[in-house]
């Protein structure tokens, strides 16, 4: 009994021990998950040695890391403007900016550094104007102190007492209204010795924007409250325009290279879904705090904040970045490129390595069912009935990539309304429909680099709806026949 009894005492005490044994564990483990030991500890009294002015970039740069140095007094500069700049092509909006770029000018410290902060307010600008910066503890950010007119200048001063990555912006009323311009950027404060080195860092920041036309409606756009009011975006953007991460302003890396992107959302009414088509974020600052996550799809930045990415680009291709509420990406502008080049890797993607042909119900069937609906055109057909076939078959075929009336989508699908490059060759535009199309193509002066499947299509049917296109939104009336199409496709 007394056996017994010891025993049983012998297992609470072990209990108690075991739970405090975890207890301790669950601590030490939360302090060492922030991946940053120094997580508690209070700057507020660090020491800063020296000074310096600091180095404000453009997007897509960063300033260089602050590596190893200590906390220091650093100066800084930035100039509000308000000035018209391209949204799309052939749409302009009148931007109000910090530093003249939307997102504003990238601020990289360190955490103990002390700011002298001056802001100037442009004398060509009509309104007053303020910024808040999330990474400052104080009355409104900052917002109050830096209030500043046209034409005047204001300092004021803070110390970074917080690691982290944080959004700044305008909070002068209408607050929404000053954000909705553009004015909001990205202020990186490093922990002690700094981020881990990387090969490449790129700053990019999700916007949405109200203006009175719809997205490309062309000319000067003025901005638009009730759409704002009901969060009804006509354009959605990274660093301020649909143009700007694609194209020749696409970002550039290597394969092998290790990547960093500081995101973050300005809004000022959505979240964004942010997402690399093509890759995974080996690591995640989830908010731009500490806590880090790993292999991760999509991770999600609200209005306001922030995140730290990081992903090796492994094999060479076009990453695209993108609001995972897709229809922001394909719709609205929030697409970028990223654009890897350097060796294939075969280990970690060989691309398509072979296409056979899939019969589920045995070998007999040797045509792609279809579904009931789709029009199977007679043989022979006047060039108004191929006209008339055609647009059925190009509402059901085409119509989901290049659109109702030809237009296209920007950066996606080429235009085939008015398209220099479908009226140029109608035999290429006949193997386009037989064999499908990749690499890149310059249509009306826009380069274009994508995939077109090939279409499951017969001779008839490639022929009357080459004939409707080429008969619509001002192309040059060719006729396609089905022999045409014969003929090309028996090359
Ligand atoms: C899944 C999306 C998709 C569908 C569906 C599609 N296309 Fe395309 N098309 C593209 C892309 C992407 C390109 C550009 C490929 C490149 O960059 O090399 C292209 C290029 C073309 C071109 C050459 C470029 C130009 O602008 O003249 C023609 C012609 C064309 N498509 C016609 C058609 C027709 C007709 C159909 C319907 C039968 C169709 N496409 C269906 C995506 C699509
Ligand atoms: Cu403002």
């Amino acid at each position: 009994m007394t056996k017994k009894l010891s025993s049983f005492k012998g297992y609470i005490y072990l209990l108690l021990f075991l739970s405090g044994a975890i207890f301790t564990a669950c601590t030490q483990g939360q302090s060492r998950n922030t991946g940053n030991s120094n997580y508690t500890k209070d700057y507020s009294k660090t020491k800063v040695f020296g000074e310096m002015v600091a180095e404000l970039t453009a997007p897509p740069h960063v300033p260089p890391p602050v590596g190893n140095r200590p906390a220091m007094k650093l100066y800084m500069e930035m100039e509000i403007t308000e000035e018209e700049m391209e949204m799309a092509d052939g749409v302009s909006y009148l931007f109000w900016t910090f530093g003249g770029t939307v997102p504003g000018s990238f601020i990289r410290a360190r955490v103990g550094d002390e700011v002298e902060f001056k802001i100037k307010n442009h004398p060509d600008n009509k309104l007053p104007h303020n910024i808040d910066l999330h990474a400052v503890t104080g009355q409104g950010g900052g917002a109050e102190a830096s209030f500043v007119a046209p034409g005047h200048e204001k300092t004021f001063s803070f110390k970074l007492i917080n690691p982290g990555l944080y959004v700044y912006h305008c909070a002068t009323a209408p607050v929404g209204m000053h954000i909705a311009n553009g004015m909001y950027g990205l202020i990186l404060v490093e922990p002690e010795g700094g981020l881990p080195p990387v090969d490449k860092e790129f700053y990019v920041m999700q916007g949405d924007f109200y203006t009175e036309g719809r997205f490309g409606e062309p000319g000067l756009q003025p901005f638009d409250m009730q759409k704002a009011y009901d969060e009804r975006p006509d354009y959605v953007v990274f660093n301020g325009s649909v143009n700007a991460l694609s194209g020749e302003n696409a970002l550039q890396a290597k394969a092998g290279e290790t990547i960093r992107i500081f995101f973050g959302n300005g809004g000022p009414n959505l979240a964004s879904s942010f997402h690399v088509i093509g890759e995974i974020f080996d690591k995640v600052y989830v908010d731009g705090g500490d806590q880090v996550n790993s292999n991760v799809g999509t991770t999600l930045v609200p209005a306001g904040g922030a995140a730290i990415l990081e992903f090796k680009a492994d094999v060479p291709s076009n990453l695209v970045l993108v609001d995972h509420s897709i229809f922001r990406a394909f719709n609205k502008g929030a697409l970028g490129i990223l654009s890897v080049t350097g060796k294939e890797n075969e280990k970690i993607f060989a691309g398509e390595i072979m296409e056979g042909i899939y019969l589920p119900e045995g070998s007999t069937i040797q045509k792609m069912p279809k579904d009931g609906n789709v029009v199977s055109p007679p043989v022979t057909m006047t060039k108004s009935e191929l006209i008339d076939t055609g647009k059925k078959i190009y509402m059901q075929a085409c119509f989901a990539c290049h659109q109702a009336n030809g237009e296209g989508v920007a950066n996606a699908f080429p235009p085939l309304a008015n398209a220099d490059y479908l009226n140029a060759d109608v035999n290429r535009s006949i193997d386009v429909l037989l064999h499908g199309l990749s690499g890149e193509i310059t249509v009306n002066g826009k380069k274009y680099n994508s995939i077109m499947p090939s279409q499951q299509l017969k001779d008839e049917e490639v022929a009357a709806v080459l004939t409707y296109v080429y008969n619509s939104w001002g192309n040059n009336g060719t006729e396609v026949t089905p022999d045409m199409v014969n003929k090309r496709r028996k090359k």
